[in-house]
């Protein structure tokens, strides 16, 4: 259902802005932070800290922070990277959300994004983004070859997601720069974080290893880095509270 609502909303996108103009914008020019010298840096914790408003499962999850000053907050307390949802109908972000970010940041920025189009991959170098996402349940695994090197004919890092074996083991690209599970199932939005630890070593070791949503404290972070993980995505139980940024310093 996304996928098509997305089919549309790229058509609409480039009906506004061709993708000619779009390479003219001054970001788009830009080169990217690499993900993995940031994952990896010693003085970082590995976590990709989320700034999401609102998620179909849970509502408006925080109305009142705004985008700067919680990724600015991320930052400073050691985030590995941010990302940021641009989705509009299901987590009421923005493109314009992803520039705000980019602003206020020197760590890589992740267009969060069901990524359906080339266009998309354009959009988000022109927003200032450094990472998109290919969510492997969305995409078959030619056009997840033909995003990826398009993605890194534009220097930007490719996070894949995978829910699943099947899926893990169709799409190890080497374009690709992460692998991230989510412990999320998108379609019943249960959450498991057993799909991680069943995962993680089907992994190969040369993509950073991300385990992503419902990671809800420090002990859990302790038992995936244990199990092979480098990197954790996290959003909910950051912007839930009213200092999202202060979970990262526990
Ligand atoms: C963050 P959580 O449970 O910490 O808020 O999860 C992130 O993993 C989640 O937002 C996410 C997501 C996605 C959202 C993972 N993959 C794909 C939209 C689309």
């Amino acid at each position: 259902k996304i996928v098509e609502k997305k089919a549309i909303e790229v058509a609409t996108a480039k009906a506004k802005v061709p993708l000619e103009e779009l390479q003219q914008y001054p970001l788009f020019s830009r080169s990217c932070h690499p993900l993995k010298d940031s994952i990896l840096h010693p003085e970082r914790t590995g976590i990709i800290a989320e700034f999401k408003r609102a998620s179909p499962s849970k509502g408006v999850i925080n109305a009142s922070s705004t985008v700067e000053e919680v990724v600015l907050a991320y930052q400073q307390a050691g985030a590995s990277a941010i990302s940021v949802l641009t989705d509009a109908d299901f987590f009421q972000g923005s493109l314009e959300d992803l520039t705000a970010a980019r602003k206020v940041l020197d760590i890589p920025l992740l267009r969060k994004e069901f990524i359906v189009d080339r266009y998309q991959i354009a959009e988000a170098k022109a927003y200032g983004a450094d990472i998109i996402l290919l969510i492997a349940a969305c995409l078959s695994t030619d056009t997840i070859k033909d995003f990826a090197v398009y993605a890194k004919s534009l220097g930007l890092n490719i996070l894949l997601e995978v829910h699943n074996e099947e899926e893990l083991l169709l799409n190890i690209i080497p374009e690709i720069d992460a692998i991230g599970v989510n412990n999320r199932n998108l379609k019943d939005f249960s959450v498991d974080l057993q799909h991680s630890y069943g995962l993680v070593n089907k992994i190969p070791d040369n993509y950073i290893k991300v385990s992503e949503s419902g990671i809800s404290d420090p002990n859990t972070i302790k038992l995936l880095k244990s199990a092979g993980f480098n990197s954790f995505l996290i959003g909910e139980n950051f912007m839930k509270t009213s200092d999202p940024a202060k979970a990262i310093h526990d």
